[in-house]
This record gives structure tokens, C-alpha cells and sequence, in this order.
């Protein structure tokens, strides 16, 4: 038995090339519109999926036997169209969009299971062997195909969605938005209005006293030293750096670094009556960056010490830094965690690590927070950006790359 897939644009190319390819004894299994995968291939243009089969037996068979074959493979292609026609029939339409919930998903195969079995079941009594090991191998792929069929056609937008790595509880609140939206734009526009609705950027112009807290490793520093360097090299303003990272062994020294290639004041604050004395001293400075040292979020013991420093910063503009990469399960361990320290803004770093861009709305969906800023890459001070709401939305769905 051969069983063929052909992706085509309609019935008369599948005909052609499934009688070039499987000859005229071929029959055709199932058909069904599928749209290319990815999310840009959900706006693109329907395609069909035709699975054809031949029975190449070389066993010499009576005319009777090949019959039967024939007829029990019909029986079993109703069957797979019983699958085909009911509510399984998917996805977003150019005009609607319909979808199906998983209960029914569950009820339809356990139908179809059964129907197969009958089917199978009643050709036992009148086949030979040969013929019903065929069967069999047949009722098992068929019962493949028909759950292949079923996560498929769940809905290729949600799949679509799951490919960027958007959270699930996400991708329900998306979808159920979209559906509810009744408005006669085009579907890749009301995808991208929903989206934006959990996107605020930050209308931010850095000043005064900034602090930057979050994650080990996630690049405050190197962020601080894009900051610093972007402020005081090319806007010429006056810029101050404080860390109180004295944990890291090094941490003091990086900073100290491009601190002083900058030619820019650096203080190093290991207390918090140490912390008003080095703000004091930079007074004259329109921008006072801060360094924190990076804390698990689970350890709240830490968090409070840090809060005592953050504290005395005595600002508003307290950024939460995280990276992209973060585990979206993490997530909102993460801006729990921090949430003591009420931060303001969000900065989402290291987007040239990853090629989707889901878990930049996990983490603003999570935080409830404006994105101030991106980083894309280790360079200083260069791999900086802000972005509109319209740039994050288009690279959540993957519209755009950033890097
Ligand atoms: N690819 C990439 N790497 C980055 C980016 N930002 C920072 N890094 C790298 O990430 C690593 C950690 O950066 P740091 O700035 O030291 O991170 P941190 O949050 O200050 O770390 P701790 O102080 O230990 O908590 C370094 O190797 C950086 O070069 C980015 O946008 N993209
Ligand atoms: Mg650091």
C-alpha cells in the first residue's frame, strides 16, 4: 500500500499528478485546504492537501478480493470525509474566522475511532489475510492521519502563535479577541490591533536619577554603559554612574571601565548612608545611572536589601531589565519577585539572541508595564533602540525581525 500527500492548488493538478505518479487504480483518501505554516504563511493563500493511496500488492489476487479492497477502502475514505466535513473544518477563513473547541476535537476522532473499527470489524468476516493485514495497517494510519489532522487544524493561527512562543493562556485571550472583533479590517490587521493592545511603550526622556534592577546576567551593566555612553558621547548631557554591585567579583571594575573611557564621575556605594553622599556628589549631573546587583527574584531576602538601596534612589525611573531568552514559565516568578521594588518600565534585552519575539509580550503582558527600551547585541553604546508599539507587534507576530 503507498500513501501519498500532494500539496497542490486544486483537484484537476492533484488528479494529474496522482494518476502520473500512483497510476489510475489510485483512490484519494481525504482532501483539505491548508495554508502554508508560520504565522506569515497564515495570511497567505490557501493550498490544497490531498492524500492519495494505491494498493501495490504484488500478490495475484482474485478479481473478487481486489473488489472487496476497493470497496472497504471507500467505506474507509466516508469515514475519513465524515471527518473532513463536520465541525473539524478549520481555521481562519479570508472572511471568517471559525474555530474549534477541543471537546469536540475529542468527540469527533472518538467517532471516527469507533466507525473505523466497525468498519474494519466487518470486513474481517469476508477478507483474506493477505487483504486484512492491509486493512489493518491501513486503519492505522488513517487513525494517524486523523489525529495529525486534529492538531493541525486546531487552528493554524493559534499554531502559529505557539510557533513565536507566546504564552498558551496568551494565545486563548488573543484568539478569542480576534473573534470578537467584528470590524471589516483585513485578518493580519485585526491580529496586529489585538496584539497592540498589550503593548505600551514608554514615553521616556532619560533625566534625572535612572535605576536598573533585574536577573543576574541579563545585562544591566552593559545596558547602564550603552545609557551612558549614548547620553554623554552623542547628547552631550551630563552623566553620573553609581553602582552598589559589589557582590560580582569584577562587577565594580566593568563598569569603572567604560566610566572611565567616558571621562564620566563613578562612585561605588557599599551603604545605604554611602548611597545619599555619592547622589549628593553628582547633583550637577542631568542623568544619574544606577547599577544594581543582579538577584534571584525567588530569594525576597536579597530583594529587600536591594529595595533599601532603590529606595534611597527616590526616583520614578526604575527600569526592571529582562532578557528575551528568559523561560516563559520564569516570567512571572521574575516580575512578581522584583514588584516590591516598583519599578516603572520594562527593558527587554539580548533581542538578537532569539529569531521569535513572543516572549517580549509574555514579559510586558506579565509586568503591566511600558517598554522603555530593547538591546539587541553586546555592543556599547550602539545595540540600544526604543521601539513604537507598532515595531513590537509587527515582531510578536513575526512580521518584522529586529536583528
Ligand atoms: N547578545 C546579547 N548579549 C548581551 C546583551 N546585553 C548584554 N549582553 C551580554 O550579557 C552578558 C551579561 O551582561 P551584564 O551587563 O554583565 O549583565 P548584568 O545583568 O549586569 O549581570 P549581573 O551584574 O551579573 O547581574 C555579557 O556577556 C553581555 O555582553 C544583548 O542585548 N545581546
Ligand atoms: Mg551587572
Amino acid at each position: 500500500m503507498i500513501i501519498k500527500k500532494y500539496v497542490v492548488n486544486n483537484m484537476n493538478e492533484a488528479m494529474t499528478r496522482i494518476r502520473y505518479e500512483l497510476g489510475s487504480d489510485a483512490i484519494i483518501i481525504s482532501q483539505r485546504k491548508i495554508r502554508k505554516s508560520g504565522i506569515v504563511g497564515f495570511f497567505s493563500k490557501k493550498v490544497l492537501e490531498v492524500t492519495a493511496a494505491l494498493d501495490n500488492s504484488n500478490n495475484k489476487k482474485s478479481k473478487e478480493n481486489k473488489d472487496t479492497m476497493k470497496d472497504s477502502l471507500e467505506a474507509l475514505k466516508k469515514v475519513m470525509n465524515v471527518n473532513e466535513t463536520r465541525p473539524i473544518q478549520p481555521i481562519a477563513g479570508k472572511d471568517e474566522l471559525s474555530y474549534r473547541s477541543e471537546k469536540d476535537n475529542k468527540e469527533i476522532t472518538k467517532k471516527n475511532e469507533v466507525l473505523l473499527s466497525e468498519k474494519v470489524e466487518e470486513f474481517k468476516i469476508s477478507a483474506d489475510n493477505d487483504v486484512l493485514k492491509e486493512m489493518q495497517e491501513m486503519k492505522k494510519l488513517l487513525n494517524n492521519m486523523a489525529k495529525g489532522v486534529q492538531v493541525e487544524e486546531k487552528s493554524e493561527l493559534e499554531l502559529s502563535l505557539e510557533k513565536s512562543d507566546l504564552d498558551k493562556e496568551l494565545i486563548k485571550e488573543v484568539i478569542n479577541k480576534i473573534k470578537e472583533d467584528m470590524g471589516s479590517e483585513e485578518e493580519e490587521q485585526k491580529i496586529l490591533n489585538v496584539i497592540k493592545d498589550y503593548v505600551e511603550v514608554a514615553d521616556f526622556n532619560p533625566e534625572g536619577t535612572i535605576v536598573l534592577v533585574g536577573p543576574t546576567g541579563v545585562g544591566k551593566t552593559t545596558t547602564i554603559a550603552k545609557l551612558a555612553g549614548r547620553l554623554s558621547l552623542i547628547e552631550k548631557k551630563q552623566v553620573g554612574l553609581i553602582t552598589i554591585d559589589t557582590y560580582r567579583i569584577g562587577a565594580v571594575e566593568q563598569l569603572k571601565t567604560y566610566a572611565d573611557i567616558m571621562g564620566i564621575p563613578f562612585k561605588v556605594v557599599l551603604t545605604i548612608k554611602e548611597m545619599d553622599q555619592a547622589i549628593e556628589s553628582m547633583k550637577d549631573c542631568d542623568v544619574i545611572l544606577i547599577d544594581t546587583t543582579g538577584r534571584s527574584s525567588k530569594n525576597k531576602m536579597q530583594i529587600s536589601e536591594l529595595r533599601a538601596f532603590v529606595d534611597k534612589a527616590n526616583t520614578d525611573n526604575i527600569h526592571l531589565v529582562m532578557s528575551c531568552t528568559t523561560k516563559n514559565t520564569d516570567i512571572p516568578a521574575i516580575v512578581d519577585g522584583y514588584s516590591v521594588l516598583n519599578y516603572n518600565n520594562v527593558i527587554i534585552t539580548k533581542l538578537d539572541e532569539t529569531t521569535t519575539y513572543g516572549s517580549v509580550l509574555n514579559i510586558l503582558n506579565a509586568a503591566k508595564k511600558p517598554l522603555s527600551y530593547v538591546t539587541t547585541g553586546q555592543n556599547v553604546p550602539d545595540d540600544i533602540k526604543k521601539l513604537t508599539v507598532s515595531e513590537v507587534s509587527k515582531l510578536v507576530i513575526g512580521e518584522d525581525n529586529i536583528c
